[in-house]
C-alpha cells in the first residue's frame, strides 16, 4: 500500500511536471526514505500530506528586464517559489545562473522545507532566482539587473512573509543590491533579506556559516565513530561562499584541505590549500582558479577539458573525506567509485543535491559515512534565521555569539538525524533519518493547521 501510494505520487509529479527533472530527483529520494515512517503511521495518507507537500503554495515567474553596459534591454526570467509555509514565514536562497530554470529552483525549494525544519527554527521552505549569468557583467550590469529583479520580486516577499538570501551567484554585493532597491521601492528598512552587510542588519559569522556549519557536521559525524577531521585530507569542490569557508574551517580543525574547483578547473594543491590566495584569488578578484595557480606553481591546475568521461577531476584525487560544495549532480557513479577505490570515509554534502542517487547507492553500499546536503548545509539558513532574530529585536551579536550557537545547531541536527535514523531501523542512513525526521515537523504542522 505505502509502495503503491507513493509510486502514484511520483507518476503523478513526472506527468504535472514534466521536464522538471531536478525536482522529481529530489521527491523521489524523500518520498522513497520515508516508507519507514509512512508504514507505521496512516495519518499522513489519511491527511494527503504527501500530495499536499510536493505542490508549492505559490509558484511566482516575472520577467526581468534591465539595461546593459551598450544601453541595449535584455530580458530574463525571474522565479519565486513560496514551497511551504507550515512552520514559519518562507526562507531561502536566490540563485542567479543560466542554467536555472523552474524545475531548479522547486527542487531547492523543495530540499528548503526539510532543511528549515531540521535547524529546529521556525522557518518554512522557499527558493528562487534568475537564469541570469552573473559571470563577465560589469558591476553596474550587476547593480541594475539587481534592481530590475527586485522591481517585481518586493511584491512577494517581506520580514516576516518570505526572507530571501544568497545562493549560486548571489553573494553580499547582490544582496547589497537587492536591500537597496527593496528599500527604495516600499521606504521599509527591515530584515526581508538576509546575508546583509554587517554595518546595515546584517550577522556577523552568516557569511561562513554555510561552509563552518559543514565542517562541525562533518565533525560530528565522524565523532559519533570515534574518528575526527584532524589530519584529514579533504577535497573541497567549488571555491565560492561554500566551499571557501568550508576550506578555512577545515584549517581551523586541523585536517589538510588539498583541492578545490570551479567551473573551469580543478586546483591539486598536495601542501594544502592556502586560504589567503584562495579568497584573493575568487571572493575578491573574482577570477578563474588558473589564477591560484599562477602564485602557487607547486599547485596543479586541471582543466575542465580534461576531466574523466562522466566524472570530476576532484573526485579522482585521493582524500580521506570530500567536500561537494559546488553544485548539483557534481559528484557522479564515477567519481563515487574512485572515492571508494582511494579509501574515502566520508562524504559530507555542502552542495545541495550535489550527489548522483547511483552515486549515493555505491557509496552506502561500500560503507562510506553520508552527510546529506539537507543536514549538512544548514547552518547557513540557521544563520540566517539567527540574523532575523537580531533584525527584530534590533540588536547585533559579536561573531562568537553567532558562531557559538551555529555550533550549537549543527550538533543538535547532528543527533536529532541520527536518532531518527536508529528510531526507524535505519542506523547510520543520515537520509532516512534527515528526511523523515524534516517531514514529520512540517507535516504534524500541516495537520494541525487544517486543510490550508
Ligand atoms: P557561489 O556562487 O559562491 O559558488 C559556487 C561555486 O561552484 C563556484 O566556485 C562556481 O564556479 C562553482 N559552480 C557553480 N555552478 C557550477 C557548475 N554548474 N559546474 C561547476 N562548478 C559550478 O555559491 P555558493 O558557494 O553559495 O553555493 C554552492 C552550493 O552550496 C550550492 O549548491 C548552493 O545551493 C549550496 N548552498 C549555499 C548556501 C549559502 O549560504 N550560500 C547554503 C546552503 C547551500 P565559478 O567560480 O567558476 O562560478
Ligand atoms: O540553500 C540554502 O540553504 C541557502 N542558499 C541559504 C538560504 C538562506 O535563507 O540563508
Amino acid at each position: 500500500m505505502v509502495d503503491e501510494r507513493v509510486e502514484y505520487i511520483l507518476n503523478d509529479i513526472k506527468m504535472c511536471s514534466p521536464g522538471q527533472t531536478e525536482f522529481y530527483q529530489a521527491a523521489q529520494e524523500v518520498l522513497e526514505s520515508i516508507k519507514p515512517l509512512l508504514e507505521c503511521e496512516s495519518k499522513y495518507f489519511d491527511n494527503n500530506i504527501l500530495e499536499r507537500i510536493v505542490v508549492p503554495e505559490r509558484t511566482v515567474i516575472f520577467r526581468v528586464n534591465w539595461l546593459n553596459d551598450a544601453n541595449k534591454v535584455e530580458t530574463k526570467l525571474g522565479y519565486r517559489v513560496q514551497f511551504n509555509s507550515a512552520i514559519g514565514p518562507y526562507k531561502g536562497g536566490l540563485r542567479f545562473h543560466p542554467t536555472v530554470n523552474l524545475g531548479t529552483v522547486k527542487f531547492l525549494g523543495f530540499e528548503q522545507i526539510f532543511k528549515n525544519a531540521l535547524t529546529g527554527l521556525q522557518i518554512g521552505g522557499a527558493k528562487g532566482g534568475s537564469n541570469f549569468d552573473p559571470k563577465g557583467k560589469s558591476d553596474g550590469e550587476i547593480m541594475r539587473f539587481c534592481q530590475a529583479f527586485m522591481s517585481e520580486l518586493y511584491k512577494h516577499i517581506g520580514y516576516n512573509h518570505d526572507v530571501p538570501a544568497g545562493d549560486i551567484g548571489v553573494g553580499a554585493r547582490e544582496i547589497g543590491y537587492l536591500f537597496g532597491q527593496y528599500k527604495k521601492i516600499t521606504g521599509e528598512f527591515n530584515g526581508a533579506l538576509t546575508g546583509k552587510g554587517v554595518e546595515w542588519g546584517g550577522s556577523l559569522a552568516r557569511k561562513e556559516a554555510t561552509g563552518y556549519g559543514s565542517v562541525y557536521f562533518a565533525q560530528e559525524h565522524l565523532e559519533s565513530y570515534g574518528n575526527s577531521l584532524e589530519g584529514k585530507v579533504c577535497t573541497v569542490s567549488g571555491s565560492g561562499n561554500v566551499a571557501i569557508y568550508t576550506i578555512e574551517q577545515l584549517l581551523h580543525m586541523g585536517a589538510k584541505p588539498v583541492a578545490c574547483s570551479d567551473s573551469q578547473g580543478t586546483i591539486y594543491h598536495a601542501a594544502g590549500i592556502d586560504i589567503a590566495s584562495l579568497k584573493a584569488v575568487k571572493e575578491i578578484n573574482r577570477e578563474s582558479l588558473k589564477s591560484y595557480a599562477k602564485i602557487h606553481p607547486d599547485a596543479k591546475y586541471i582543466d575542465v577539458a580534461h576531466y574523466p568521461k562522466g566524472g570530476h577531476a576532484i573526485w579522482h584525487i585521493p582524500c580521506d573525506v570530500a567536500f561537494p560544495s559546488a553544485t548539483q549532480n557534481e559528484l557522479t557513479l564515477v567519481d563515487a567509485k574512485e572515492l571508494v577505490k582511494n579509501g574515502c570515509i566520508l562524504v559530507n554534502e555542502g552542495a545541495n543535491m550535489p550527489t548522483t542517487p547511483d552515486a549515493i547507492e555505491y557509496l552506502l553500499e561500500n560503507g562510506v559515512y553520508f552527510s546529506p546536503a539537507k543536514a549538512a548545509n544548514a547552518g547557513g539558513v540557521a544563520t540566517s534565521q539567527l540574523e532575523m532574530s537580531q533584525n527584530a529585536s534590533m540588536s547585533q551579536w559579536n561573531f562568537e555569539t553567532v558562531n557559538i550557537k551555529l555550533h550549537q545547531i549543527m550538533k543538535d541536527i547532528y543527533k536529532r538525524v541520527s536518532d531518527t535514523a536508529k528510531e526507524y531501523n535505519s542506523e547510520g542512513n543520515l537520509i532516512v533519518g534527515a528526511n523523515i525526521a524534516g517531514f514529520k515537523k512540517v507535516a504534524k504542522s500541516m495537520i494541525e493547521q487544517g486543510a490550508v
